[in-house]
């Protein structure tokens, strides 16, 4: 049943923000979910609304549009302007290529997805939890934005953006009594790898080659735990690794 609080979390149509969909969903919170994949929102709407009676209203929406966003923000029912817990997670890598030959287009799309794409949905948010002095910003960083690895340059770059911006924004919403997270995992077997490869699977799958790599529902657990906390409890931030990983470029594949 509806617990009249509600979840807006982008990049739902798949991985860790689908799985976060699901667990906001058992909790009893109506959810806005984006992702230009609308299809896949839809189907994902359905079983859920059947699954626990909450409701849905769905955005397809591509975060680095500007215009995009905050028209479909402002152009929402007044009801699900009233955020309670913004999941920030729409983002991708592109490609694992040395600084001197990386696409140009990757990094473009890196940026404009995982930091500006980011920025703006915060922009559109923020202001209705500033006025109502209450709300939850979870940003799903990376290990890229604790850590830089080879060829992961521009990647990394974002995420260390997003750990960044997670700061700033908790500093500059503490007098709006915002709780602002940071969650970032290691290696999670989602379709990450098979986007930064464009699309190889059989790259992708090497990734998670004898290794026990954590699954999207365990960080949608722990961004559950994040927002389950008391009022006077806020976790700045939290990195969750596979117990076979010790860092992004340290794992035993047995
Ligand atoms: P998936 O590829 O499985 O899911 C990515 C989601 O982001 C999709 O729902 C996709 O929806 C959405 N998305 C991507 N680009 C856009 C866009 N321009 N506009 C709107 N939505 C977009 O990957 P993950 O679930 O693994 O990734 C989720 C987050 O977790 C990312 O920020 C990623 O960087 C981070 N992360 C992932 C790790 C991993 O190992 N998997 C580890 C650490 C962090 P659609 O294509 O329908 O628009
Ligand atoms: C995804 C984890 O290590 O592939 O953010 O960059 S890693």
């Amino acid at each position: 049943m509806s617990k009249n609080k509600t979840a807006f979390i982008t990049g739902a149509s798949a991985g860790i923000g689908e799985a976060c969909a699901r667990v906001f969903a058992r909790e009893g919170y109506d959810l806005l979910l984006a992702a230009r994949r609308i299809d896949r929102l839809e189907a994902l709407s359905a079983e859920l609304t059947a699954a626990y009676g909450i409701q849905t209203h769905l955005l397809a929406l591509d975060v680095r549009n500007a215009d995009e966003v905050f028209d479909a923000f402002n152009n929402i029912p007044e009801q699900w302007k009233q955020i309670d817990v913004l999941v920030n997670n729409a983002g991708l890598s592109q490609g694992l290529d040395p600084i001197h030959t990386s696409d140009i287009g990757d990094w473009d799309r890196m940026i404009d997805t995982n930091i500006k794409g980011l920025l703006y949905v915060t922009r559109a948010v923020a202001p209705g939890m500033a006025a109502r002095k209450q709300g939850h910003i979870i940003n799903i960083g990376s290990i890229a934005g604790k850590e830089v690895y080879p060829n992961g340059n521009v990647y990394c770059a974002t995420k260390h953006a997003v750990d960044a911006l997670t700061k700033g924004m908790r500093i500059d919403l503490l007098t709006k009594h915002i709780k602002v997270t940071a969650i970032h995992p290691g290696m999670v077997e989602t379709e990450f790898s098979e986007v930064r490869f464009k699309g190889d699977r059989e790259r992708a799958a090497a990734v998670y080659d004898r290794i026990e790599p954590l699954i999207a529902e365990d960080i949608a657990e722990a961004v559950w735990f994040v927002t389950s906390r008391p009022g006077h409890v806020n976790i700045n931030d939290m990195v969750i690794m596979p117990t076979m990983q010790a860092s992004a470029t340290i794992a035993i594949r047995e």
